[in-house]
């Protein structure tokens, strides 16, 4: 195992997150793992791995080995069709991304993990219901999930260190070239849903995966070779953008997730009136899943709404000045977009808000912004507001509801 380099940073959300921690094996420390003589055998050492994962918070934990193969050419078909946009870093690791021996030399075997993070009483279809609401996809609720992980999986290499000596182990979450989704397939954590995301039966799939990479030879799990989505095509169907393009692959270019998310420049038109109340992340795809409904609230108080971010209204977050906006959203995922980017999201929620003279005089306090991408995205919401006030106000929908969706209040852990 190599020490954390810049070149595992892909994401642009990842910039503070990339420092992965590493436990490097010094020059002098003897024979690598496979060889020496440990306290526990390798299936002992998972048994222990699986316990210690659920102490530390983790609800799964999976181990294989780093043939990618069948998703190097998936993966490859997808940059070729351009479905990536404008995340060039997922382009840009050559085959590190699908080889895991050559980003991380050493390395024999993934241990994938799995960690829900729905707080309880958390609404969902319901703030998406209510236009005047801003809608954040529950993963960004509380405190950035990205430190958090990384410091269990670490604790979780440091307990099998101290009953086996030194090892060589690497932690990731989200922010380096790595196929966690595919990982985490192979491990048995899930099947790839039509909806792309990892979904298992007994949790369906708001949960974060994260990876240790080690040189340890562990015992391999059994691959999620089952497929439970069967006849059912309710998130493609449902996808407000149409961005699930065909069965597990997603047009990033068309997601309001990237578009909210990942994307620097302006909306484009075509997408602003899907995108409803949605102002950072869309779950839309996971809330209509029927595998959803057995999804546990977590316990971990990092992940608990700050800032009332699971109800707050639209103009309550627009208003925010740009120091506030740092303050409150410090220790979030949010802060990465940026104060720009938030006001271009919020402005898109506010033109696709029922009309409403604060709304009105909200934008207009900002028409001066030094922005240009803010200043059209707020014309582009006045002149949507003024046509609503002419239109007399048509009566709101809410069609996640009117569909027949229920919300998930989830259940705290058994
Ligand atoms: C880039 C990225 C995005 C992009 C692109 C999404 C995408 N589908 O690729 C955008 C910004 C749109 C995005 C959105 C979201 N993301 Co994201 N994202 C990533 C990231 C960084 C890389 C994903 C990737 O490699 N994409 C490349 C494509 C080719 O891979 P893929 O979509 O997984 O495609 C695979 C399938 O198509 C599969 N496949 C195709 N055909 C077949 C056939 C068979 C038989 C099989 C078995 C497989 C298979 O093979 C492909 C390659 O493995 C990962 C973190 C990471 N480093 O892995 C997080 C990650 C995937 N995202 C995550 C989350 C939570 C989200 C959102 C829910 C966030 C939100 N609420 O807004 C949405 C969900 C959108 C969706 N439905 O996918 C989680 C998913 C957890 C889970 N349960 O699956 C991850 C793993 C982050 C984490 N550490 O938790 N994301
Ligand atoms: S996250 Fe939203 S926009 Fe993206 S694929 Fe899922 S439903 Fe569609
Ligand atoms: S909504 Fe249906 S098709 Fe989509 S992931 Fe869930 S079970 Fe599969």
């Amino acid at each position: 195992m190599i020490p954390a380099s810049s070149d595992t940073v892909s994401s642009d959300t990842a910039a503070s997150n990339t420092a992965a921690s590493n436990t490097a094996r010094p020059d002098d420390a003897g024979p690598p793992a496979a060889d020496a003589c440990r306290a526990l055998d390798p299936a002992e050492m998972a048994e222990k791995l699986k316990l210690w994962a659920r102490e530390l918070g983790f609800q799964q934990l999976g181990i294989t080995d780093t043939d990618l193969d069948a998703h190097e050419a998936r993966l490859n078909r997808w940059l070729e069709a351009g479905y990536h946009g404008d995340m060039d870093y997922m382009a840009r690791h050559g085959t590190k991304r699908t080889r895991p021996a050559e980003l991380e030399p050493g390395t024999l075997r993934i241990i994938s993990v799995r960690m829900d993070y729905l707080p309880p009483e958390v609404e969902t279809t319901r703030v998406l219901a209510q236009p005047e609401r801003a809608y954040v996809a529950r993963y960004a609720l509380g405190r950035d999930y990205h430190k958090l992980i990384r410091k269990r999986l670490t604790q979780l290499a440091q307990k099998l260190q101290k009953e086996i000596g030194d090892f060589g182990f690497r932690a990731f979450v989200d922010s380096a070239p790595v196929m966690e989704r595919a990982l985490a397939q192979k491990a048995g954590i899930g099947w790839f849903g039509k909806n792309a995301m990892i979904l298992n039966p007994k949790a369906g799939s708001l949960f974060f995966l994260g990876e240790l990479y080690t040189d340890l030879p562990l015992p391999v799990d059994q691959p999620f070779e089952r497929d439970h989505c069967g006849k059912c095509t309710r998130c493609q169907t449902w996808c407000p953008t149409g961005a699930i393009v065909d069965d597990k692959v997603i047009d990033a270019r068309r997601c309001i997730s990237y578009l909210t998310i990942e994307k620097h420049g302006p909306i484009p038109l075509e997408y602003r009136h899907a995108m409803g109340n949605r102002v950072f992340g869309c779950d839309d795809c996971q809330l209509v899943c029927p595998f959803t409904r057995f999804t546990r609230a977590t316990r971990e108080q990092d992940f608990a709404p700050r800032h009332a971010l699971d109800r707050a209204r639209l103009v309550d977050l627009f208003n925010w000045s740009e120091p506030e906006f740092l303050e409150n959203t410090q220790g979030s995922a949010i802060r990465r977009l940026g104060y720009e980017r938030w006001l271009r999201n919020l402005a898109v929620g506010l033109g696709n808000a029922p009309f409403s003279e604060e709304i009105i005089s909200a934008l207009r306090a900002r028409l001066a912004w030094p922005s240009d991408m803010v200043r059209e995205h707020i014309r582009w919401a006045l002149a949507e507001q003024t046509r609503k006030r002419d239109e007399h106000q048509k009566p709101v929908s809410a069609p996640l509801i009117e569909a027949g969706f229920e919300d998930i209040i989830a259940r705290q852990p058994a």
